[in-house]
């Protein structure tokens, strides 16, 4: 029985009555409760007519009943697959073509949006659940039993397919089965050595794999509490720290908690554990952090692709501005542009391997092909390097990327819809220092010799693609110029737009 599910309940407190999640408002949902309302769903699903192997897909905001959504589909055998609620109709619109779900759980205000895409997708059912955790959802599920035998699966049977953006073309839904979310799970609560009594202050998003596989899995595998914040706030984690032990977040939230005059080591007297990832920590927020709270923080780094490929030690030397060392799941490996290993200290290609590494992108072998080496190793996309001790540094990235407070932007995407606007010859997207979510996205366009170039502002521009395109994308600047520097093979060079616009 390899099912995800049955491996987290395994290790569930015995007493149904101890706490998973405990609510703002004070209410507590007990392991009890998280059997009963994941069986209540998972009946209901199969009730809906779906099969294991069927697509459930969500866009809703951070609940518990959202959590609970997530159990009940590997219950039921079913992949999940969640989305940003800041996703909107172009998006949505191509991940429900794509992985046409058997049911799409949507937020009420999108709902006639939801049913014309539905339709469109085929998705044959759309039900609701809202920002509070109810709707037709919850009622529907009120209505079937609270006790649901788990289906069996295999370990490469699929969990969840979460979409990353891609640096050409279209998104690509990430498969993950059962097997590589436990290894990394089982890998990640031993490694950062979960123990009882342990608290985690959860406040990142549910629909990505920081919050909702690393940061959840760690706790149910350990049958601990959570803190189940909707959201991050700093004057919150001031509150509900001094009651945890364990704190996972992206470099802005120690940023953000760092501009806190109140947070003190006096905050921290529980904690035991604070964790990095997503995007780099700078240094500077790394010694910061040490000096005002006496916590070195753990940095680690994964991707979509696999979850948590390296991790620094919860023990040894926590090495600020490295990502540490592989994790007894992974191996890494730095090789140059022709497979060749880089000696100790070179940059090169990052690589990895390891049963957590997934199954490959939905419906795209040819993509998943490309992506792998011959020899069965993930390009990761990622630049760095290997100390002779093993510690990795990331040094850049490959893949054109830009990643804002933890989430990822392709410019790729947003050039394609500003270049589709009037008067527009081409557009380059850059990420540029930002001090709160460490790159911020920008646009350069270039302006057509014509009336509607003439017209074209940085404030137009922005409104055509609002309502298209979640907010997180959209460019924080937009400069419109009358060309792009390139290289002799006609190449934007985007090193020196990065450059020129830096300090404008
Ligand atoms: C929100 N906004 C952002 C943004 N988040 N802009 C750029 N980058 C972001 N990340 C915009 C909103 O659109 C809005 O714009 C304005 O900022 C305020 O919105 P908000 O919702 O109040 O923002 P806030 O709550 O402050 O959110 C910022 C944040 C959040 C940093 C707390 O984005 C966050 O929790 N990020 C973590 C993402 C994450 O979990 N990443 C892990 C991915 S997994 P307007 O115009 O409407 O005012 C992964 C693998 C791994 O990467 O290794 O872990
Ligand atoms: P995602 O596709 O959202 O899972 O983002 C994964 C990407 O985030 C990786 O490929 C890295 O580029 C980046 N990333 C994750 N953790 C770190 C880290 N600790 N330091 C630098 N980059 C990171």
């Amino acid at each position: 029985m390899e099912n995800l599910y049955a491996l987290l309940a395994s290790h569930f407190p015995k007493n149904p009555a101890a706490p998973c999640l405990i609510l703002p408002d004070n209410r507590v949902w007990t392991y009890g409760d998280v059997e009963r309302a994941s069986a209540r769903i998972a009946n209901l699903i199969v009730a809906l007519g779906l099969t294991p192997g069927d697509r459930v897909a969500a866009q809703v905001e951070k609940t518990p009943e959202a959590l609970m959504l997530y159990l009940a589909a590997l219950r039921a055998g079913m992949v999940f697959l969640p989305l940003n609620p800041a996703y909107q109709r172009h998006e949505l619109d191509y991940f429900l073509g794509d992985a046409k779900p058997g049911l799409f759980v949507c937020r009420p205000p999108l709902r006639k949006l939801a049913d014309e895409l539905a339709r469109k997708a085929g998705v044959p059912h759309v039900l609701e659940l809202d920002d509070a955790g109810r709707g037709s959802l919850i009622d529907a599920a009120a209505a079937h039993a609270d006790r649901f035998d788990t289906v069996k699966r295999r370990g490469d049977d699929l969990a969840a397919i979460l979409y990353t953006s891609g640096t050409t073309g279209r998104s690509k839904g990430a498969m993950l089965s059962h097997r590589n979310l436990a290894v990394n799970a089982k890998t990640l609560h031993d490694y950062w050595r979960f123990r009882r009594g342990d608290v985690l202050l959860h406040m990142l998003p549910t629909f990505h794999v920081h919050g909702l596989f690393i940061a959840c899995h760690c706790a149910l595998l350990n049958g601990s509490a959570m803190f189940f914040e909707p959201k991050f706030d700093a004057r919150r984690a001031l509150q509900l720290l001094p009651e945890s032990t364990v704190f996972m977040g992206v470099p802005t939230y120690y940023v953000r908690l760092l501009a806190e005059p109140g947070f003190t080591r006096d905050t921290c007297r529980r904690m035991r554990l604070f964790i990095s990832g997503s995007a780099p920590l700078l240094k500077e927020t790394f010694d910061e952090f040490k000096a005002r709270s006496g916590f070195t923080i753990l940095e680690r780094y994964g991707m979509t692709e696999g979850g948590m490929f390296t991790s620094n030690p919860y023990a040894g030397e926590r090495r600020g501005g490295t990502v540490g060392l592989p994790l007894p799941c992974t191996k890494v490996r730095i090789v140059d542009d022709n497979g060749k290993s880089c000696a100790p200290g070179t940059i090169g290609n990052i690589q990895v391997k390891g049963d957590n590494v997934f199954v490959g992108y939905w419906q795209m072998p040819e993509k998943t092909k490309e992506e792998f080496t011959a020899d069965g190793w993930f390009k990761t996309g990622d630049l760095g390097s290997a100390g002779a001790d093993g510690y990795v540094t990331i040094s850049g990235r490959s893949k054109d990327l830009v990643i804002s407070g933890g989430l990822n932007v392709y410019p790729k995407e947003i050039e394609e819809m500003i270049d589709a606007l009037p008067g527009v010859v081409e557009s380059a997207v850059i990420g540029l220092p930002h001090p709160d979510f460490g790159e911020a996205v920008t646009a350069v366009v270039v302006r057509q010799k014509t009336d509607a170039g003439s017209d074209l502002t940085e404030a137009g521009i922005l409104a055509a693609l609002k309502g298209e395109l979640a907010n997180f994308k959209l460019p924080k600047r937009i400069y419109v110029v009358d060309d792009l520097p390139r290289n002799a093979m006609g190449k934007v060079q985007k090193n020196l737009l990065r450059e020129r616009y830096a300090k404008p």
